[in-house]
């Protein structure tokens, strides 16, 4: 089996598309000697980007970790159990388990048929209540790396621009006696600030600020931080380097906008997902950078992790290209009463943990999404959000907190909590299927009630409609490609009224048709995507580029550069 992909999409064995339960991966592999003589003074570590969902990790027959949970990395030293044997290749054994439960995140429950005239002996299926094919197998990159056995273990940075400060803190792990000096580059190369310590503040004067796609004409401007620590140990000198990318920006919200660096900012932008032909959710280099290119295309300038953490080489990317990310958690399908227990809400609470140290120092990460689309209309959801969406605030107080709801504002317990209303619907779609011309009455509705209850501002986090490619309806009939285009225009002239007041942002469902489980709503997926799952544009790509080029457009910050690519669009 391949290593990174999904195993289910691999083989021509329907049993293995849909198999659920323990897969075992296992590979030898032969380690640089040096890694092996210096025992005392090297620390060696294997380090998987995500691997779905359960996983047990041996070293030459010896578990180094378990873990709970896909889309989030997990390591372990595995110095102890691979010394003493150069030359003898080290096999590394992997047990994975896709099982769902009502506790894990995203939850599931597996249902036996027990009614022996329809279903064979033993038969089971696993319910899921989210909309995406549950892809499994060790989906991103696997590592060995090594540090000296005093090490960096943690950096985070912060920056605030009133005197342009960048606040760190760096933990260091294997002694307590060590000395660590920091230096920030420009990318000249220029040395812009210095300092030493475990925890201080670097001024930085005239900073070059982080800044948007299609905000400035240099976006996703990064300084360098070189993070030394020097220690004594077992008689030797330990020097662990560390370089960070660092973005120098501030995020604010008001009652009505959503200010980065002071500016307003309109999220137009997509909800993607990790998906694609055969590889399934496996991470795939030409893939990410097809879907950056169109991203660029269309003038997007963020995204959300709908509905999960993505590779880290795609954040890499976003804080690069300046493409804004609300970055969402697993949290999908929370819909089952016990999943809203004490279980469900410790392991949630982990799962941000993990979310929190692996992209808090993205200034791309703009917003934490908790969940979409849980029950929040039911009343134990009241309490479980506020504790995660307090433990969110309380791991980094520095970027608001979301989860995006389709419950109706009356009734949802969770947007209390929230610092921006990320609100989905599918109205002309699962409502009033066919009738586009309901569309301004009730996404006005629904705007004005969700304002008048919090004043906060709000997202319209999903809409769409599906569109089989190359089916053609005029008057425009639902599937086809101009029924899709039809349902955008509509949405858009009333986001274009409530952008001027607290709307802050339209993302489209979906960027790319993705993988579903089978069903009758469905042909071989969803097809709400603008682009195929090829990544070839429909008609409606056409649509949202003209818009998203026009309202980059107006911006009043725009750069001469980037206006000149618009003009040159129309
Ligand atoms: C939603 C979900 C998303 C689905 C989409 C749909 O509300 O958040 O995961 O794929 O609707 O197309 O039904």
């Amino acid at each position: 089996m391949p290593v990174p992909a999904s195993f289910n999409d691999i083989t021509q064995d329907p049993s293995l598309e849909n198999y659920i339960g323990w897969v075992w991966y296992e590979k030898e592999v032969l380690l640089p000697l040096r890694w092996l003589q210096d025992d005392l003074n090297t620390r060696v570590v294997l380090r998987f980007g995500s691997a779905h969902y359960y996983s047990i990790v041996w070293v030459n027959g010896v578990q180094v970790m378990e873990h709970e949970g896909g889309h989030l990395p997990f390591e372990a030293d595995i110095s102890s159990v691979i010394q003493g044997s150069p030359g003898v290749p080290c096999r590394i054994t992997v047990a994975l388990n896709n099982t769902l439960t009502p506790h894990t995140l995203p939850p599931g429950s597996i249902q036996y048929m027990n009614d022996k005239t329809r279903y064979p002996k033993n038969y089971f299926v696993q319910n899921i209540r989210f909309d995406f094919f549950n892809y499994a197998g060790i989906h991103r990159p696997v590592v060995l790396y090594t540090t000296p056995s005093v090490y960096i273990d943690d950096i985070t940075v912060t920056t605030t621009s009133s005197e342009t400060m960048v606040q760190y803190q760096v933990s260091v792990v294997g002694s307590t006696v060590y000395s660590l000096s920091l230096s920030l580059r420009d990318q000249e190369g220029k040395v812009v600030a210095t300092g030493d310590g475990p925890a201080g503040e670097l001024k930085v004067l005239n900073p070059n600020l982080w800044w948007p796609y299609l905000m400035h004409e240099n976006p996703g401007y990064r300084y360098s931080l070189e993070v030394k620590m020097q220690a004594q140990a077992n008689g030797a000198l330990l020097e662990d380097v560390y370089t960070l990318p660092v973005g120098i920006r501030t995020v604010h919200v008001t009652s009505t906008q959503f200010l980065i660096n002071g500016r307003p900012f309109y999220f137009h932008g997509v909800n993607k997902h990790e998906d694609a032909d055969i590889r399934g959710k496996g991470f795939d280099w030409p893939l990410v950078m097809k879907d950056f290119n169109l991203l660029r295309w269309l003038g997007a300038n963020s995204f959300r992790t709908s509905h999960y953490p993505y590779a880290e080489e795609i954040m890499d990317l976003c804080d690069a290209y300046g493409i804004v990310v609300i970055d969402e958690c697993p949290g999908v399908g929370i819909k089952m009463s016990e999943s809203f227990g004490n279980k469900s809400l410790q392991h949630h609470l982990v799962v941000m943990e993990e979310l929190i140290r692996r992209d808090k120092n993205r200034p791309s990460v703009v917003m934490w999404s908790v969940a979409n689309e849980p029950a929040s209309e039911l009343p134990p959801a009241g309490y479980y959000f506020k504790t995660v969406i307090a433990h969110t605030k309380a791991l980094d107080p520095s970027r608001p907190v979301t989860f995006v709801t389709d419950v109706n504002y009356a009734l949802d317990h969770g947007a209390p909590y929230v610092d921006v209303i990320c609100v989905n619907s599918y109205f002309s779609w699962y409502h009033d299927p066919g009738h586009l011309e309901v569309i301004p009455l009730q996404l006005t509705t629904q705007f004005e009630n969700w304002y008048k209850t919090y004043q906060k501002p709000i997202i319209q986090s999903e809409y769409g409609a599906d569109s089989v490619p190359g089916l053609h309806s005029d008057p425009p009939l639902m599937f086809s490609e101009e029924y899709q285009k039809a349902m955008l225009r509509e949405y858009h002239s009333v986001f274009d009224k409530k952008r001027k007041e607290y709307v802050i942002g339209e993302l489209i469902w979906n960027f790319a048709d993705f993988m579903t489980n089978q069903g009758t709503t469905r042909v071989l997926g969803n097809k709400k995507g603008i682009f195929t799952r090829q990544r070839q544009p429909k008609s409606a790509a056409f649509v949202l580029r003209e818009r998203y080029w026009k309202i980059a457009n107006e911006s009043s910050c725009l750069p001469p550069i980037i206006k000149s690519h618009a003009l040159f669009l129309k």
